[in-house]
């Protein structure tokens, strides 16, 4: 069983800010942002890109609603997935890393855009 599924089932703990039957949202460990907070589907689904479109589009008024229940609505936020290995993502259960509670910088993602054909 993964990480965030045994956070799911209360087998590890989490700092939780908002659940409902299907998804939950959870400070992150390691946090980046003065608010940084994860919003996960309860059901283990790998990364975004094994997402079907109708989870999508329950999950996304669940995020709006953790961003406004945190107070990011009005100043903004930033909203990431990483997915795969190229991507980033260590945790293989789908994620989105809600940030935000400062002017957050945008940074180049590789030491030389130009070389990585990007
Ligand atoms: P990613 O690299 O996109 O897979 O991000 C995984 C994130 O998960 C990373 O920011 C740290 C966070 N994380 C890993 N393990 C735990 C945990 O046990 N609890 C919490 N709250 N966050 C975790």
């Amino acid at each position: 069983m993964c990480i965030f599924c045994k956070i799911v089932k209360g087998k590890l703990p989490s700092n939780k800010v908002a659940e409902n039957d299907s998804f939950l949202a959870f400070h992150d460990i390691n946090p980046q942002a003065p608010i940084h907070v994860l919003v996960i589907p309860k059901l283990h689904v790998e990364c975004f890109q094994d997402t079907a479109g109708e989870m999508m589009a329950e999950m996304t008024p669940f995020i709006q609603k953790v961003a406004t229940k945190l107070g990011l609505d009005s100043n903004g936020y930033r909203l990431i997935t990483n997915n795969g290995d190229d991507g980033g993502q260590e945790v293989k259960h789908l994620h989105f890393h809600l940030l935000g509670g400062t002017k957050l910088k945008w940074d180049r993602m590789v030491a030389d855009p130009k070389a990585e054909n990007i």
